[in-house]
Order: structure tokens, then sequence, then C-alpha cells
């Protein structure tokens, strides 16, 4: 090597050890970090950083996944590790990790953990844009983790369930203006809505049932599960009878989105309004649109307590393919979005989203991601309209 050539290769080298310190320039147009305030009090993006790029004290993807990065309250404990009362709150994110009842494929007791997942992108920072709303202002709520079922014997994990609502339920909620917490479960198979129903008769009564599936579910256990044996009518093609049978469900209940059909045309739907449903099927939103879907469930329900549930199988499989038992010809995430907040003003007592699978999800985690904004739109239908216990 040639002395110059040595010097030019010392060189480079020398300026290969300096460019370990790498000094950005400074980004045009950009006056403050990524997601810091405003300047006028109003949020951030919730990207983390206020003025101190090293403040790490708010960051949105960091931590432990809870539904929304919402505060980890643990509900079901009797004091805090402390000794101290249990954080008050008044709408409770509970997980159902329950898949034993299904017909079809399992996985829904992962459930919660995909909904959470899917969730990662909704916190406080977020006003919808249709409607200027932010779901997390008024109410305080949190995510109380899963309640813990047994894997093993279905009959013990519903009455831990039951009881985790009891339990979830039975505070004292953190705002005057709601004296009682909602729950909204992240199912967990369909079987997981009859111990919510359980827990809001202590509060509200009978209620009415506004039931977005493909499927009835109110199926006589004669005819799902009972023949096999008592116990396995218990499934979620059947709570809906056991709920009606309980006298948890008032007759002014609805179903929304049915598509998938029925064992015995006469029987099952004259069943089905005998628990006291009426059907909105699929393809009625084709000659109907949103507009009248929404009408029909306010008017249905009108004058009564209303619990919501979202089996995700509503929804198309294009747009859901995650779930169970899942049934072509359903409706888009944006139509349903759409008929859940048209429903603003009504007395929402407690809601869920049930039968999400994650495992047959995609990479771009369709359904999770639906699912998770579904609980969002339940959020703020709780926040439109605080309500105080008819009972109790
Ligand atoms: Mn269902």
């Amino acid at each position: 090597m040639s002395p110059q050539k040595a010097l030019l290769t010392a060189a480079a080298l020398l300026t290969a050890a300096n460019a370990r310190e790498i000094t950005f320039p400074p980004v045009s147009g950009v006056q403050q970090p990524v997601g810091a305030s405003y300047g006028n009090g109003v949020g951030n993006m919730g990207f983390g950083f206020g003025d101190d790029p090293l403040d790490l004290s708010n960051s949105q993807f960091a931590g432990l996944t809870t539904y929304a990065n919402l505060p980890y309250v643990h509900c079901l404990a009797n004091t805090t590790a402390t000794g101290g009362e249990v954080e008050s709150y008044d709408i409770a994110i509970l997980g159902a990790p329950f898949d034993t009842g299904v017909t079809a494929r399992p996985g829904a007791r992962y459930g919660p953990i995909g909904i959470r997942q899917g969730s990662r992108r909704i916190g406080p920072f977020a006003y919808n844009i249709y409607t200027g709303k932010n779901a997390f202002s008024t109410l305080k709520v949190v995510d109380c983790g899963d309640a813990p079922l047994t894997v093993l014997d279905n009959t013990i994990a519903l009455a831990q369930l039951d009881k985790a609502h009891r339990v979830v339920s039975a505070r004292k909620a953190d705002s005057d203006v709601a004296s009682v917490p909602r729950i909204i479960t992240l199912g967990g198979d369909h079987t997981t809505t009859l111990s919510a129903l359980r827990s809001t008769v202590d509060h509200w009564g009978a209620v009415s049932v506004i039931h977005f599936d493909s499927h009835i579910d109110t199926w006589d256990p004669k005819v799902l599960g009972g023949g096999v044996s008592h116990y396995a009518g218990v499934n979620h093609g059947t709570f809906l009878h056991l709920a009606h049978e309980e006298g948890l469900l008032l007759n002014s209940s609805i179903h929304a989105g049915i598509r998938a059909p029925v064992g015995n045309k006469h029987y099952d739907l004259r069943h089905d309004k005998a628990c006291g449903f009426d059907i909105i099927k699929a393809r009625d939103i084709d000659r109907f649109g949103t507009q009248k879907i929404i009408d029909h469930l306010l008017e249905r329900t009108n004058g009564t307590s209303v619990y919501i549930s979202v089996d995700i199988d509503v929804l198309d499989p294009a747009f859901a393919p995650a779930t169970g038992t899942a049934e072509v010809g359903g409706w888009s995430t944006r139509e349903l979005l759409t008929i859940l907040d048209g429903l603003s003003g009504i007395h929402i007592i407690g809601g869920d989203v049930v039968e999400v699978a994650p495992i047959y999800d995609n990479p771009g985690e369709t359904t999770t991601l639906a699912a998770a904004e579904v609980v969002h739109s339940l959020i703020q239908l709780m926040a439109d309209t605080p309500v105080k216990p008819t009972k109790n």
C-alpha cells in the first residue's frame, strides 16, 4: 500500500469512528416533539412525549397492554395489596376467557387479550370525528383484567364468572351521576353473556337485550346440547333461552344482523319470539339502511334498560374472520359502528363483545381492531347516558 493510500484508509476509518456519534439536523416545521401538548391545555396525540422527549411517564405503547391503555385495577380484590380500598370506577372492562360452550371452532378464550391488543391505538386523546365526543372524558373507565375461570369445568367456570360480575358491579361508582359501575365484558364465547345478565338483574331488574349476531342464540337446550347431557345444554347457542327462563329478559328484546339458518323454521322462530325477541335480518340493511335499523332498535327498547351484546360474527367474515361460527353475508364494520353510535341516549346498563377468536385472525388484526372499536362505541353509549340502578 502506498503511503498516500494508507493515509486515505486511516482517514476513512477515522470518519467511520466519528460517524457513530450521530446528530440529526433539526426537522423543518417541527417546533416541539411529536405528541407534545398543543400549548392551549388540550391534550396531545398520546405518543408519549411532553416537552421533554425523555419523559417516559405518558407513553401510549408501553407498559402492559390494557384495553385502550386504560389503568388496570384489580376489581376482584377485597382490598389493595397494602390493605386499602380498591380504586373506584364507573365503567369496568372485564375479560371472560371461556370458550368451552362453543359448537364450532374454539379459541375465544383468547378473545380478551386479542381485543386489548387490537385497542392499542384507542385512548383518552381520541375525539370521534363524527360526533366530536371523547368516550373517556366524563366517566372513569378502567380495565379489571380477566376473571379467573377454570378451563376444566364449565359449571365451575360460569359460577366463577357469575361471582366476578357480582363483585365488580357491587362497588360504589366513582362518579356521583352513576351510582353503580357498569361492565363491558370481553368474551369469551357467547355463553358468558348469561353471567352478565345474572348480575345486571340485581341492579336493574329484567332488561331488553339488543343482540347483534348472525345466530338467534335462543335455541331450546332440548334441541341444542341438552340431548347430550343436561350440562351440555348450557352453551353459546342456548344462553338467551336460559336468560329468558331465569326471568332476566324483557319481551322487548331484539336481534340484529341475523342470517344463519335455523334448524326448524316453525319451532325455532316461534320459540325465539316466546323468549322475547324480534328479528332484524342482515339483508334488511339493504332495503332499509342503517337509520331505519337504528330507529327500530330504539322503538323496540324504548323506556327500558338495555343490555347490548355484540357477537363479532354479526360482521361479515371479510371484516371479522376470527370467530368461531362465521356466517357469510354479514354487515361491514362501518355499518355496525354507525348503528351502535346511532343508539346514543339509550339506557344502557351493560354490554359485551364476544366470540372473538384471535387465532383465526390475519396479520392485519382485522377482527380484533373491529372488536376493540365496538367496545369503544359501547363506552361512548355509557358515557352519553349515566344511569342509576332501578333496584337496590
Ligand atoms: Mn352468538
